[in-house]
């Protein structure tokens, strides 16, 4: 797994000398999803492809932006799903991105995650490791140093709803008016990275992706956007769920395969259960 951190490590240094030397241009190519591919986007696969490629125990590569898995060493032994630079299109309104890692042993789906990783670009440069626990590390020189370990709150009073609201089905949308009822405050960039880190470092409370007209099966993808982060809040003491079962509980049916999901603190999780009765 060391060898995977150091990886990541070299990755977010390139990355974010990417971020700084690129305006945004969009390529002529979509994704297997249908997102049209910012050249920023193929160029950080392209990077973590390199820099993954020299790690002898990784055997596959599942990413966003390819179709299918991309196969490295036959005798590796973990499966590698990310997502080189998620919400790309926020850098050209100079807002946050980042990038999400998550280790599979045995299989991709979601009981199969051993560890989880991700990087966010903002005013500084920081990566959270989950294996056991939590860990936050800071990009100081182009190092990461270790800040702190990162625990959820039972309760917190941060509500980052995502969706659009106009489609929010009718017991998601009196769930979360009845938080903002409650005295929540509103956190939400539109960046899965930024968005889920700010409700990580100040405590918890609760982001939501639901389902909703039109996209009953919500938009983010189970093994490189939702998995990663629902070991990590797991991780942290919190909960992560579609909102009746846990997340990590869910296998994909193809490896683009998406899910609504919920992350956040234990009082939070409980509130989408009962709103999801
Ligand atoms: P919406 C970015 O495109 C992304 O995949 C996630 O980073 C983010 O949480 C979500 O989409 C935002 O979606 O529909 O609110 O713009």
């Amino acid at each position: 797994m060391k060898e995977i951190i150091k990886a990541i490590e070299r990755c977010a240094v390139r990355i974010e000398h990417l971020i700084h030397d690129n305006d945004r241009e969009y390529s002529s190519n979509f994704n297997a999803t249908g997102d049209n591919q910012l050249k920023i986007d193929i160029q950080s696969d392209i990077i973590i492809e390199e820099e993954f490629e020299k790690v002898s125990t990784i055997k596959e590569l599942i990413s966003e932006e390819k179709n299918s898995a991309c196969y490295l060493h036959s005798n590796g032994i973990y499966s590698v799903g990310y997502d080189p630079l998620d919400g790309s299109s926020l850098i050209d309104v100079n807002l946050s991105v980042g990038s999400i890692f998550a280790i599979y042993k045995n299989g991709l789906e979601g009981k199969n995650l051993i560890a989880s990783m991700y990087v966010v670009y903002g005013r500084r440069v920081e990566m959270v490791v989950a294996i056991d626990d939590v860990k936050l590390y800071r990009l100081i020189d182009d190092k990461f140093i270790y800040v702190r370990d990162l625990k959820l709150k039972e309760k917190c009073k941060f509500n980052a709803t995502g969706g659009t609201q106009k489609d929010w089905l009718p017991h998601h949308k009196a769930l979360i008016e009845k938080m903002f009822k409650e005295e929540y405050y509103l956190s939400y960039s539109g960046g899965m990275v930024p968005d889920l880190h700010f409700l990580l470092l100040k405590g918890g409370g609760l982001f939501s992706y639901p389902a909703t007209k039109g996209e009953e099966r919500g938009k983010l993808r189970m093994l490189f956007e939702v998995f990663p982060f629902a070991y990590i809040y797991e991780k942290a003491g919190g909960g992560a769920i579609d909102g009746k079962g846990r997340l990590l509980d869910l296998k994909p049916s193809f490896i683009h395969d998406t899910t609504p999901c919920f992350f956040g603190s234990n009082y939070e999780i409980e509130l989408v259960k009962e709103g999801y009765k």
